[in-house]
């Protein structure tokens, strides 16, 4: 049976409010440069680049009260809600072009309400090598794209924990984290705490990124809205200097795109964040490109000739 390919909205939130590095504000640009456009044009998607949002500078000030630039993040963030929830709703499927992971507060909370009134089940894979679930109390920097999937879950300031309407956005249980590796000693306990399903390097060492994508993506059925939230530190460095805090012994090149092919298998991807690459720290935009690369993946890249040999073989 023929999908329709979709059409996807392209959203720029060039900024670095929420990191402990400056240079994530160029990720947008790069990505485009990197081609990401014709990219996807490339496998039959229609893409719409919506531009940039904008937002409040990065002041560069210490934490108060546990948090960096909060109110500089929480306006972000309302700008990328506001932006996500507008593309959804007119049928578009959405990729936030970051900037840091704090933006992902505001991202996945439009697509959770989208979910919520459409009866749709909502499964966000997280791509990262950090868990990024910390709170004003247990993080050690104040930087705010070290908590979003926190603030998600219902633990952060109540501007950002409430972004889209009363309550927490997700649940727990409704969340896979895939490439994780580098995790605080207080924000380990409270993943643990909460039950987080984490398929950590260890996991994917041992078992195989083939045996944990089927593990992240099992009970995905045809009322799944699948949202894939990609920072790029999920990568090993070696393949993606590009990013503000490296972790050795992430995916390789080939681990990072059978993960992206077998999230492109189930065909129900809804929606995108593209988060913390940084061109400054990056070599002749080679972490981008990269990027670009593994979200052709994500788009069903290899489809054709996977077709074509299940033919053959009968
Ligand atoms: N867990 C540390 C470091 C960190 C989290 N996310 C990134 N870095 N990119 C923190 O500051 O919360
Ligand atoms: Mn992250
Ligand atoms: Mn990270």
């Amino acid at each position: 049976d023929v999908v329709a390919p979709p059409t996807v909205a392209l959203i720029g939130a060039p900024t670095d409010v929420g990191a402990g590095a400056r240079g994530a504000s160029m990720g947008p640009e790069a990505l485009r440069v990197a081609g990401l456009h014709t990219a996807l044009a490339h496998h039959g998607v229609v893409v719409e680049d919506w531009g940039n949002l904008s937002g409040p500078a990065n002041p560069w000030q210490p934490a108060v009260d546990g948090y960096r630039h909060l109110d500089e993040v929480v306006q972000w963030n309302r700008a990328v809600h506001r932006a996500v929830g507008a593309a959804l709703a007119q049928g578009r499927l959405p990729i936030l072009l970051g900037g840091d992971h704090c933006l992902a507060v505001g991202s996945i909370s439009a697509v959770a309400q989208h979910c919520r009134a459409r009866g749709q089940k909502l499964r966000v894979l997280w791509l990262d090598a950090h868990a990024d679930f910390n709170t004003s109390a247990l993080t050690p920097s104040g930087n705010l794209h070290g908590m979003p999937l926190a603030c998600l879950c219902g633990f952060g300031p109540a501007a950002l924990v409430h972004l889209g309407g009363q309550g927490p956005a997700v649940q727990p249980q409704q969340v896979r984290q895939i490439g994780i590796r580098s995790v605080d000693a207080g924000e380990k306990r409270f993943v643990h705490e909460q039950g987080l399903e984490v398929y950590d390097m260890r996991y994917i060492d041992e078992m195989g990124m083939r045996h944990t994508m089927e593990q992240a993506l099992a009970g995905v059925d045809a009322d799944t809205h699948l949202h894939v939230s990609f920072d790029v530190d999920f990568l090993d460095p070696e393949i993606a200097p590009g990013v503000g805090t490296t972790v050795p012994g992430g995916p390789t090149y080939r681990e990072a795109q059978l993960c992206m092919e077998m999230i492109a298998d189930t065909g129900r991807l809804g929606s995108l964040d593209i988060v913390e690459l940084n061109p400054a720290l990056d070599v002749r935009n080679r972490t981008a490109q990269l990027a670009v690369d593994l979200v052709e993946s994500l788009f069903g890249k290899s489809t054709l000739m996977r077709e074509h040999q299940v033919r053959r073989r009968g």
